[in-house]
């Protein structure tokens, strides 16, 4: 106890910067809508002397804000930005340009961009006028940082991070339906701050039936409250539900094709939003997905029932799993985690990958990303 053991620490290289590029990406996940999480360093003679975020969809580009602090001495400086600048006028206009104007010596990127309006033009418009670029730099980092925009670039969907919690032996509630609490204070104060890094949070009817929850995020800072998506084939939505009654956030309803019109009309009324998608009793939930996307929905939150979450798995629509486990065990035949007609063999199970294990008191969390075969 009396020695320490410490790691080497970091020396001072291109990893360096970009790393303090990456966490300033980093602590803005949540607010940017669909826009990527970036972050930027500028080095100038051994000093930092700029900084900055992306931070809003709409506002400055991380460059934008870390020239600006830099001002003249940008000028034959080192800029680290942990996505490649962008070469077309989006909201805002080129950060490619602006780097050229400011007459920077050489730009060090983590990742390309995966939007097809940049794809490589950013760089190539750098190096064309004369400024050294490094690419690749902490790019694994990089490329998961930016995995819901990747994806929302790639199919036009939300990301979806499914969280559930269940005992050890896998039920989310007791056979007489109790649910509260399973896991403890830490593990719950956790997805709060969960929900505020993701744009939407999803549930299905039975969940708000059953807890009338509300689904917002509650924190001892100040938290963004997610967009609510209420999955509800037939649309039972009560009027007098926390979700259409608190004005914290806004509510979309997923309904199918033969949901009563009138229902739509009354929940209208009150202000939330309905989606029909699927044309049989139930929401086609893949279409669903295409709906949201077209909202401009970049990631989901999936805090479903087992059967939302099992049909949600079964068609392959969840990206990441959060699985917290309290060291408990209840018996009976309450739900599971995963309600779907499951696979007959071992070898087609669904597997994580890229697991981490986290505790959160005495209740641990597994997490990863579902790999289908
Ligand atoms: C950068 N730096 O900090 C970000 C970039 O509508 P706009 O103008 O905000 O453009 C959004 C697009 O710009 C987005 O899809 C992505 O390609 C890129 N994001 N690029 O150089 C940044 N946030
Ligand atoms: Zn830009």
């Amino acid at each position: 106890p009396e020695l320490r053991v410490a790691e080497v620490p970091q020396g001072l290289g291109d990893d360096y910067y970009m790393r303090l590029a990456l966490q300033m990406a980093e602590a803005a996940v949540g607010q940017t809508e669909i826009n990527p999480n970036v972050g930027c360093v500028v080095v100038k003679e051994g000093r930092i002397v700029g900084l900055g975020a992306h931070l809003q969809r709409g506002m400055a580009h991380a460059e934008v804000h870390a020239l600006n602090m830099a001002g003249e001495q940008a000028r034959d400086a080192t800029v680290y930005v942990t996505l490649e600048p962008c070469s077309h006028h989006g909201r805002t206009p080129p950060c490619a340009d602006r780097l050229i104007r400011e007459r920077v010596a050489r730009v060090v990127v983590a990742a390309t961009d995966p939007n097809p309006q940049v794809a490589g033009r950013g760089i190539a418009r750098l190096r064309e006028h004369g400024i050294a670029v490094t690419t690749g730099v902490l790019e694994h980092e990089a490329r998961r940082l930016i995995e819901p925009f990747a994806k929302y670039m790639s199919t036009g969907r939300p990301y979806v991070t499914l969280k559930t919690a269940s005992t050890l032996d896998g039920k989310i509630a007791s056979a007489t339906g109790d649910s509260k609490w399973i896991t403890g204070e830490s593990a719950r104060a956790f997805v709060h701050t969960l929900r505020h890094r993701h744009h939407a949070i999803m549930a299905g009817i039975g969940t708000v039936l059953e807890d009338d929850p509300q689904l917002n995020t509650r924190l001892p800072v100040p938290g963004l409250h997610p967009v609510r998506i209420i999955v509800d084939s037939q649309l039972r939505l009560p009027p007098s539900s926390r979700v259409v009654q608190d004005r914290s956030a806004r509510t979309v309803v997923l309904a199918s094709d033969q949901a009563p019109a009138e229902k739509q009309a009354e929940l209208e009324r009150l202000g939330v939003e309905v989606l029909r998608c699927g044309e049989g009793p139930r929401v086609d939930l893949a279409k669903a997905m295409d709906a949201l996307g077209r909202m401009e929905i970049g990631s989901i939150l999936l805090e479903g029932g087992g059967r939302l979450n099992g049909s949600m798995l079964e068609q392959q629509l969840i990206d990441y799993i959060y699985l917290f486990f309290a060291p408990k065990l209840i018996g009976g035949n309450g739900p599971g985690s995963f309600d779907f007609s499951g696979f007959a063999r071992m070898h087609d199970a669904i597997r994580l990958e890229q697991l981490t294990c986290t505790a959160f008191g005495t209740d641990f969390c597994i997490s990863g990303k579902p790999i289908y075969g």
